[in-house]
């Protein structure tokens, strides 16, 4: 099996967090630069998006697919499992998941300020959407292990590295508390840069 990533990308880090939990052998992993035009990339996934896996059953994306393949092949689904008919932990699955789009759009209309075509309005409401879906973090909702926490390390480290502007450090500093009680290989080994 091999994943096409990036070392940037969230979602990407998730699924590498997610396989090295899983302690999957024998797998690869080819970092691409999704704006290359890589053919390799836009064969397998035509949204030329990643992450993208290769596996026995073809090409997978997104991520959110990948995941679910993972857990199914090599967690008999333990990682989904406590999701499963508690909506509270699929909401807050959906919040993480929005959050992590609204990191990622407002990166890309960062990205645009070079061709002067920065859109005002959609910065600001990404960056709202982040400052409100940050604070709906309260600690009941910070989970202990599993996929939520790959999924809350990947955005608070993605917004650190891409928005260090951004100070959710001040709005949640109890939230500054759990992340540095996360640590380990599967942490340090995925991080962005
Ligand atoms: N919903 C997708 C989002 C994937 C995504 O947007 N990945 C970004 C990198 S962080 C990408 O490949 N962007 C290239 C593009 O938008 O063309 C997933 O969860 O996999």
């Amino acid at each position: 099996m091999k994943l096409y990533y990036s070392d940037a990308s969230p979602y990407a880090r998730v699924v590498r967090m997610l396989w090295r939990a899983l302690e999957v052998t024998g797998m690869e992993e080819e970092a691409i630069n999704p704006f290359s035009q890589d053919r390799a990339l836009r064969s397998a996934n035509p949204l030329g998006k990643l992450p993208c896996l290769i596996c026995e059953e073809g090409a997978l994306y997104d991520s959110s697919v990948i995941l679910r393949y993972l857990d199914e092949h090599f967690g008999q689904g333990r990682f989904f499992a406590p999701l499963r008919g508690r909506w509270a932990l699929e909401r807050d699955n959906a919040l993480l998941q929005g959050l992590l789009d609204a990191a990622v759009a407002l990166r890309v209309e960062e990205t645009r300020q070079q061709e002067g075509s920065r859109s005002a309005f959609w910065s600001e409401r990404h960056g709202q959407t982040l400052s409100q879906g940050l604070a709906q973090l309260e600690p009941e909702h910070w989970p202990e292990s599993g996929l939520l926490s790959f999924k809350l390390i990947a955005l608070l480290e993605y917004l650190d590295f891409r928005h260090p502007h951004i100070d959710w450090r001040a709005g949640q500093p109890q939230l500054l508390q759990w992340l540095t009680q996360q640590n380990g290989s599967l942490i340090s080994a995925t991080r962005p840069r």
